[in-house]
């Protein structure tokens, strides 16, 4: 892994819970470490092939002087996320707030917080079986890698397969997308929610007739369950719909379920 740090960039601001703090402000350090796989720039000692520190510089300096969070938690964040958002070639990015002149009783040197942002890879499952399946799915593909945060990296061929759990319904077009993003995993499937919602998806039956259904499958590093999100996908290894695109695009090499038919139904090009 490589790395480019920027130590102690000090800046005047008002983030802080209590009340004197966002009226009278104070000094705030703050110091960034980028992590890269590849910095091309190294190689070609071309600026436009690494990141540019006198630009994290100015982010990181904007960012303390204009919020007025209450938390340096949250300015840390949201630092850390500018900066990702400017420069693709960053993997994660550590960044270190400290408030030496915080307002609190006793004698300390400083007090800081460390926030990581990452960049992981995730893996959505797509599906639907009312209107013109293709086009729906094409526009939502679209949508999800319309979003800045997201990357779209492979996308897999389309399938049609039998409808699994409630069966009184048309046939299905799946796939599968892996895309790359900083979104955290509850962001991103709230994305795959207002997608679906603008799709005009409306849930009726479980299981049943959907325009689209987006499933946050999988997700680099991510396992997680609550009432909200599980990841893997709970059911994902139980459905040849899911399991077939996903070993097309080589997240998948096990075996696969075969009572249900899944038939092979054509590229899918949704950004042509
Ligand atoms: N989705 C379901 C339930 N059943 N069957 C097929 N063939 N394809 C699906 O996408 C699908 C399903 C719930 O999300
Ligand atoms: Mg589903
Ligand atoms: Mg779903």
């Amino acid at each position: 892994m490589n790395r480019i740090s920027l130590k102690n960039i000090k800046a005047f601001g008002y983030t802080g819970c209590l009340r004197e703090e966002k009226e009278n402000g104070q000094y705030f350090y703050v110091s960034v470490d980028m992590f890269l796989k590849d910095i091309p720039g190294a190689v070609s000692d071309d600026l436009t092939g690494t990141v540019d520190y006198s630009k994290v510089y100015k982010i990181a300096e904007d960012e303390v002087k204009t919020n007025r969070f209450d938390l340096i938690e949250h300015l840390a964040f949201v630092i850390g996320r500018k900066i990702i958002e400017a420069y693709d070639l960053i993997d994660s990015v550590s960044v270190t707030v400290s408030k030496p002149d915080a307002p609190i009783e006793g004698e300390f040197d400083t007090a800081e917080v460390m926030i990581t942002v990452r960049r992981r890879e995730a893996v959505i499952g797509f599906g639907g079986n009312m209107g013109d399946r293709e086009e729906i799915l094409k526009s939502a593909v679209k949508m999800i890698s319309d979003d800045p945060a997201v990357e779209l990296i492979k996308c897999s061929s389309l399938y049609e397969t039998e409808p699994v759990g409630y069966e009184d319904q048309d046939d299905f077009l799946n796939g599968c997308l892996l895309i790359r993003t900083y979104l955290t995993p509850v962001e991103l499937l709230h994305k795959l929610q207002a997608i679906e919602n603008e799709l005009h998806r409306v849930r009726t039956i479980k299981n049943g007739p959907r325009t689209v259904d987006l499933d946050l499958l999988l997700m680099t590093g991510v396992r997680l369950d609550t009432e909200e999100l599980t990841i893997p996908h709970p059911r994902m290894y139980e459905r040849a719909f899911v399991l077939v695109p996903l070993k097309e695009i080589g997240m998948y090499n096990g075996r696969i379920p075969d009572d249900k038919q899944v038939r092979y139904y054509g590229p899918f090009k949704p950004l042509n």
